[in-house]
């Protein structure tokens, strides 16, 4: 495993820098953003030098070449997570955006005051603000499952929370924070039980693990390019086409109609009618190219990397004293570790870190709920992907270490 993964850093040039101390680069930071392979950044690089041009418009040569490039994008991401078609595969900005398209659009159509949208304690921001803008507009009513001290959903509580009443349950497939792969085949299985529609937020999982999204039965699911080895400014946004082609659009413009007159106009078929204006060519471009990389290595073999540096930095940062880690343990996590360190505070962990090379993140994650739910302001994190080693959790257990005798002086 460890001569496969020497090999795949070689593919992320980026991974040769130091940082501002000189220290060799450790980027634990991969549940914000992700690294880039050359191949990725070579398409990207091909398309600007070579077909850039605007896509579904032109008949020449360069347009053709852009739009073929662009839709085999497409049709690559539909392969990658298991969808019927690849009509059913929407470009939006990100997972941020591929929410907001689902409350503005669907929400807007199907919500009413008396019914309830079941959200979790342990969402992004991403899947809770959109829902409470949207039941301030709305008036209907939003709930939320709560996580138990582990880090674990409660389960007991769907009974009481999950009534003929939801009309949607949204909920993170692995999160961002705690780490937990939540029981999507059970959750999804009780949405069904009383007729809700389910949105799933994949975005910490599509990077990090084989995805069917039918297998699933997800009704809508979200993910963004960046933090899958693509560029940023380009995500992901599946639904079933029943739905799809029941919502109304989501922006008006360019390529999202069929027929425009003064009176009104017709939408274009899917996906189109939810992607109005110029969509985001080269970073499509790139989004295809990341999902052809990782499929190259196998998802199955990403998901077995990060169980075993995870179940290893586990144990290793377990023996830092004062050092506290959120959620579950190993088994029932994705490749991150959050954690407090006593009298340190997290930004402060982040600050010593970077002088030993190594990029964590400190904050609330954008999950401000649930670390209220722990009663912390903040936490720091690792976050683990393809390309790092247990030499780098070492360097990061060692910096900790370090970090830890600074503050105890
Ligand atoms: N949902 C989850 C579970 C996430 O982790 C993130 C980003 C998002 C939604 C939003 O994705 P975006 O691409 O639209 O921004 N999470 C993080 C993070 O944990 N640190 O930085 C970004």
């Amino acid at each position: 495993m460890q001569d496969r993964t020497e090999l795949i850093r070689q593919d992320f040039p980026i991974l040769q820098r130091t940082v501002a101390s000189g220290a060799p680069l450790v980027y634990l930071d991969n549940a914000a953003s992700s690294q880039k392979p050359v191949a990725v950044i070579q398409a990207m690089d091909d398309y600007y030098r070579r077909y850039n041009a605007n896509v579904h418009r032109g008949v020449h040569t360069l347009s053709e070449e852009a739009t073929a490039a662009f839709e085999g994008a497409r049709e690559k991401v539909a392969r990658f997570i298991h969808a019927p078609h690849s009509r059913q595969v929407i470009f939006t900005r990100g997972t941020t955006e591929s929410i907001n398209l689902v409350a503005h659009t669907w929400g807007r159509a199907n919500l009413r005051p008396g019914d309830e949208v079941l959200i979790t304690e342990m969402e992004h921001h991403a899947n809770i603000v959109p829902w409470q803008i949207l039941r301030d507009q709305l008036g209907f009513t939003l709930r939320y499952v709560p996580v138990t001290d582990q880090g674990l959903l409660d389960l007991d509580t769907l009974d009481e929370l999950l009534t003929e009443r939801t009309k949607l349950f949204c909920f993170v497939h692995a999160s961002n924070v705690v780490g937990t792969i939540n029981p999507v085949d059970e959750l999804v299985a009780r949405a069904r039980a009383v007729g809700a529609r389910v949105l799933i937020d994949g975005a910490q999982s599509v990077p990090h693990m084989a995805v069917d999204v039918q297998a699933l039965d997800a009704d809508f699911f979200a993910f963004s390019s960046h933090k899958l080895c693509g560029p940023t400014g380009i995500g992901v946004l599946y639904g079933k086409r029943d739905l799809l082609e029941a919502m109304p659009p989501f922006m008006g413009g360019g390529d999202m109609i069929r027929e425009v007159t003064m009176a009104g106009s017709k939408w274009n078929s899917l996906p189109y009618k939810f992607e109005a204006g110029t969509p985001a060519i080269a970073e499509g471009i790139g989004l295809g190219a990341a999902v052809d990389y990782l499929q190259s290595v196998g998802m199955d073999w990403v998901r077995a990397h990060e169980q075993e540096i995870t179940r290893y930095a586990y144990d290793r940062m377990s023996e830092v004293e004062g050092l506290r880690i959120l959620g579950p343990g190993p088994e029932q996590r994705g490749g991150l570790i959050a954690f407090t360190l006593e009298g340190v505070h997290p930004h402060d962990i982040a600050a010593l870190l970077d002088r030993s090379g190594v990029a964590v993140r400190a904050g609330h994650h954008c999950a401000a709920p649930l670390h209220a739910r722990y009663g912390i302001p903040a936490s720091a994190r690792a976050s683990f992907y393809l390309y790092n080693t247990t030499a780098e959790v070492d360097v990061l257990v060692e910096a900790l270490h370090k970090t830890q005798e600074v503050f105890a002086l």
